[in-house]
């Protein structure tokens, strides 16, 4: 069976100088792979990730994810590439399609998600390459395009995906997936689309990493990482496709309620909703040993990385120093 990494998620939602602090933490603790979130309404992504890359030194650090609708992938490239010169080689490209009510919110039509994501990978992987692009494509024209600089290695590209498509479009051409996903179930339908798309790949990878990114809460104390854990979910449920809660058999009014009640703003009612099959469901919760066990469970799933994604825990520091006890179990 395959060996596991472990990466972890920060949302530049506080301070920089605070993620550097975290980051420098989670070095320590032993994470190989550290993913920032990027949305526009945050502190931005790029400036995180290269305040990250002169405070650390082995962790590979990217963004997790990005998307090709608020930055042009030329200019992502260009980005990415930076990160890769400062942090000497250890940047990785997180992309997706990004987020429908965000992008609209800011006047951008959130119009072919997957041919965008597609047209992206393709037209970025050219630009690290070293090539000059010259694109025609249905979402992006690029007249002629090129780096003036070289990039002295290849960044792997990771795909954010969970819907049929984007999955097998990530197999098809990414160096790994990006799940927001905590379950087993949830890997075995992924893994099929997956291997869909590696299958009609003529270069056939050595290795495709898929990546687990799921809410996780790790504490001593068992009942506090739950309650950490209870917003995410409300709202990972809040947020799912009726698809999504058939297989794992919650009930959609009650996700429906859940949706509302935070809509109202009411995020206290909408812990409440929370129900044990939720949490079971959209996340990894409990001590050490109960995370190593659940690790163990995704990894016999085809699972190559476990990303520890928000809230992390009740006390982020306390629980990026139990994450390396997890983390450790592996080694
Ligand atoms: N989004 C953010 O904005 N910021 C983040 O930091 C972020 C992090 C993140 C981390 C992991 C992860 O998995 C996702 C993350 N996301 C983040 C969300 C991410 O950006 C995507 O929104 C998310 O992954 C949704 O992707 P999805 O796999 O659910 O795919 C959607 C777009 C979908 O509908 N896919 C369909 C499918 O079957 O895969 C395909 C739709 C399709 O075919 N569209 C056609 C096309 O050409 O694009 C057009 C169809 C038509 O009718 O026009």
């Amino acid at each position: 069976m395959s060996e596991i990494k472990f990466g972890i998620e920060f949302l530049p939602t506080k301070k920089v100088s605070k993620l550097v602090d975290y980051s420098k933490l989670a070095e320590e603790a032993g994470v190989d792979y550290i993913w920032v979130t990027d949305h526009y309404n945050n502190r931005n992504v790029y400036a995180s990730l290269s305040a990250i890359a002169y405070a650390t030194n082995k962790v590979l650090i990217g963004t997790g994810v990005t998307n090709p609708y608020v930055i042009n992938p030329c200019w992502t490239a260009s980005a990415i590439a930076t990160i890769d010169e400062i942090s000497g080689g250890r940047s990785i490209l997180g992309i997706g399609a990004g987020d429908k009510i965000t992008l609209e919110s800011i006047g951008i039509p959130w119009t072919k998600p997957l041919t965008s994501v597609r047209e992206a990978v393709e037209i970025i992987r050219s630009l690290l390459d070293g090539e000059t692009v010259k694109y025609e494509g249905k979402i992006f024209k690029i007249k002629g395009a090129r780096l003036n600089f070289k990039v002295k290695r290849r960044i792997p590209i990771y795909i954010g995906a969970q819907a049929p498509k984007m999955l097998r479009l990530s197999g098809y051409m990414g160096d790994g997936v990006l799940i927001n996903a905590s379950h087993p179930v949830d890997f075995e339908y992924a893994s099929k689309h997956i291997k869909e798309g590696l299958e009609e790949r003529t270069e056939k990878p050595d290795f495709f990493d898929i990546v687990a990114y799921t809410a996780m809460s790790i504490d001593n104390d068992i009942s506090k990482a739950i309650e950490a854990v209870k917003i995410v979910v409300a709202f990972i449920v809040g947020g799912s496709s009726p698809m999504i809660l058939q297989r794992h058999d919650i009930d959609e009014n009650k996700a429906e309620i859940i949706r509302n009640t935070i809509a109202k703003g009411d995020f206290g009612g909408a812990m409440q909703l929370v129900d044990d099959n939720m949490i079971e469901a959209f996340s990894v919760v409990g001590t050490p040993k109960d995370i190593i066990n659940k690790v163990e469970e995704l990894r016999k799933m085809g699972v190559t990385q476990v990303v520890a994604g928000s809230p992390i825990g009740p006390k982020v520091k306390d629980a990026i120093k139990l994450y390396g006890e997890v983390i450790e179990a592996f080694k």
